[in-house]
């Protein structure tokens, strides 16, 4: 499907998964199509990868994910999973310059507004009290969401929508994490829906035996 491998440095229990539930809904297959290199962590054990030249010369940074195809080296899991949409195309990219654009905000949404409440409460980070003040922030968040999705299976698309990078993005963060937590979504009930509708897809499994780290 592609003519050079694409390489994703970083594990499954990472934020990894996105690209890798990307290329999995394109029916993309780990080692045949793309390449996964074990960059260490929880749940595999720490290794030297992310200290070597050559990843620091991928990202300076020291984060996962990267990745690379060719020439092109990118870090930041939105746009790993931007880039893959929109070299592989279909329905799950966006078609117009609008629905590109739509897709690169839930995007950035999902990491400004939804990663820093959600992460902390699957680290356990200040414990009851904390998961208490991380779901009071994200009430309104979740509440705007919700519109959002009114009468909609998915985020980009005409009518109920379709299944895009968009949804694989988002739901990365609130679909995963809040499963992960068992997060109590009921009073946004199209959220709800949605989080089933998209973690339940062949193409994702979430990283069953991520350790957390207690506080
Ligand atoms: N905004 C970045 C965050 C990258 C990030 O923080 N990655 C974590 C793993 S999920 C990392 O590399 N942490 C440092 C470490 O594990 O040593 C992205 O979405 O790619």
């Amino acid at each position: 499907m592609v003519s050079e491998k694409i390489t994703i440095y970083g594990h499954q229990a990472s934020r990894a998964s996105r690209p890798y539930w990307l290329l999995r809904e394109y029916g993309l297959e780990k080692g045949k199509d793309f390449i996964e290199v074990d960059t260490g962590g929880p749940v595999t054990g720490y290794n030297e990868v992310r200290d070597s030249a050559e990843f620091l010369a991928l990202n300076p940074y020291r984060l996962i994910p990267v990745m690379t195809h060719g020439e092109v080296v990118l870090y930041e899991s939105q746009a790993i999973c931007q880039y893959i949409a929109a070299l592989l195309g279909g329905p799950l990219s966006g078609q117009t310059p609008a629905e590109t654009a739509r897709i690169n905000m839930y995007g950035l949404s999902s990491i400004s507004n939804f990663e820093p409440n959600f992460l902390p409460m699957v680290f356990r980070q200040g414990g009851d009290e904390g998961r208490a003040r991380y779901t009071a922030n994200l009430e309104p968040l979740l509440s705007a969401l919700n519109s959002e999705l009114i009468n909609r299976d998915y985020l980009i698309g005409e009518s109920r929508g379709r299944f895009t990078v968009a949804d694989v993005m988002m739901a990365s963060v609130v679909g995963q994490y809040g499963r992960a937590i068992k997060f109590d979504f009921s009073p946004w009930p199209d959220v709800e829906s949605w989080v089933q509708l998209t973690t339940r897809r062949d193409a994702f499994y979430p990283p069953r035996d991520m350790k957390v780290k207690p506080d």
